[in-house]
């Protein structure tokens, strides 16, 4: 193969940024096509970047000038589209959630297992973050012993006509999987927890959120999710274990004295705060594809979040502690 052609479903957010990136900075890889459901939008892209825009995702895959897509579309498109790559027999990157629900992306493993070869990889990328990757080697290395708490928060500045629902879906969903990697290890059992609201939520959104979870081997794991806290793009996470804290490293910036005042700048913005980890992740995407293989996050990762999404939801609807169940790894995903 010369370059891996891709196609690039979704050109809104990431989507864009995934374009520029995979232009500038993958030699191995050209982006050939896009679909994307806003004209203006995929007409000035197809200008810019000499792409070939379809009509549909359902066309972009069965082009044969595309081997392999990246889907960026809003989430509850993901399912169909993943569904026909697999049918297409293309390799996949998509971005989380892989379904917003538990039963769209049990389709999607059921597929995928039917068609006999992994072709998913979900758009978990913080698991190529080097912050991440170094508190999991710490973690794995058992120098502070076994962990026994994670303590997580995931704080962004503001996001307009955001739901209790969807903040749950969507920004939960990173923390999900990230925990349940750093700790290799599923959940038991998960609740969700709310209190006053902030002023700057709505009647649609209680913010902040905490969610609490029990892993299989009894770790506790609580994830604040406030989606207006206003400050800044902030995550945080500490592993509290047997002889000692292991906390993720917060991206440094120049410490500004001035006027009376010392104080670092903290990103207001997500792609920029996960930049490196989302190069590596296409990266990674396009060398794992040129030896045929699927490396990074899979559909089982992505199934694993939407079960845990669907019994926090549950909680969210009771208000009680809610079981997880079906965290058994089919022989395929081993
Ligand atoms: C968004 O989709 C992301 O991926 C961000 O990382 C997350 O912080 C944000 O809450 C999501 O909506």
């Amino acid at each position: 193969m010369e370059r891996l052609r891709i196609g690039i479903i979704g050109c809104g957010a990431i989507g864009k940024d995934h374009l520029s990136r995979i232009r500038n900075e993958i030699p191995g890889a050209v982006v050939t096509s896009i679909y994307e459901i806003n004209s203006k939008v995929s007409k000035s892209l197809e200008q810019e970047y000499s792409v070939q825009a379809f009509h549909s995702g359902e066309e972009l895959i069965d082009s044969n000038n595309v081997d392999a897509v990246v889907i960026a579309s809003s989430d509850e498109t993901h399912e169909k589209y993943v569904l026909k790559c697999i049918e297409a027999g293309k390799h996949v990157l998509c971005e989380k959630p892989l379904t917003p629900t538990r039963d769209g992306s049990r389709k999607i493993i059921d597929a995928e297992i039917a068609g006999g070869k992994k072709l998913v990889q979900v758009g978990f990328m913080r698991r190529y973050d080097e912050g991440y990757k170094s508190l999991k080697r710490q973690i794995d290395s058992n120098y502070c012993g076994a962990p026994l708490m994670l303590h997580c928060s995931h704080r962004n500045k503001s996001i307009p006509g955001f739901t209790t629902k969807i903040a749950i879906q969507s920004s939960a969903s990173h923390e999900l999987d990230i925990c349940r990697w750093l700790l290799n290890d599923n959940y038991k059992t998960c609740e969700v927890k709310f209190g006053k609201n902030s002023r700057h939520s709505s009647e649609f959104l209680h913010d902040p959120l905490l969610l609490v979870l029990e892993t299989a081997k009894g770790i506790l794991v609580d994830i604040e999710i406030f989606v207006n806290c206003q400050y800044g793009y902030d995550i945080n996470c500490e592993a509290v274990c047997e002889d000692g804290v292991l906390k993720l490293p917060v991206p440094s910036s120049v410490m500004v004295k001035h006027a009376g005042s010392a104080a670092g700048i903290i990103s207001c913005d997500w792609k920029e705060r996960f930049l490196q980890a989302y190069r590596d992740e296409i990266r990674g995407w396009v060398s794992s594809i040129i030896s045929d293989q699927v490396n990074g996050p899979t559909a089982w990762d992505g199934y694993m979040v939407a079960v845990t999404t669907e019994a926090l939801l549950k909680s969210l609807e009771t208000g009680k502690k809610n079981l997880i169940s079906d965290f058994e790894i089919p022989e395929f995903y081993r």
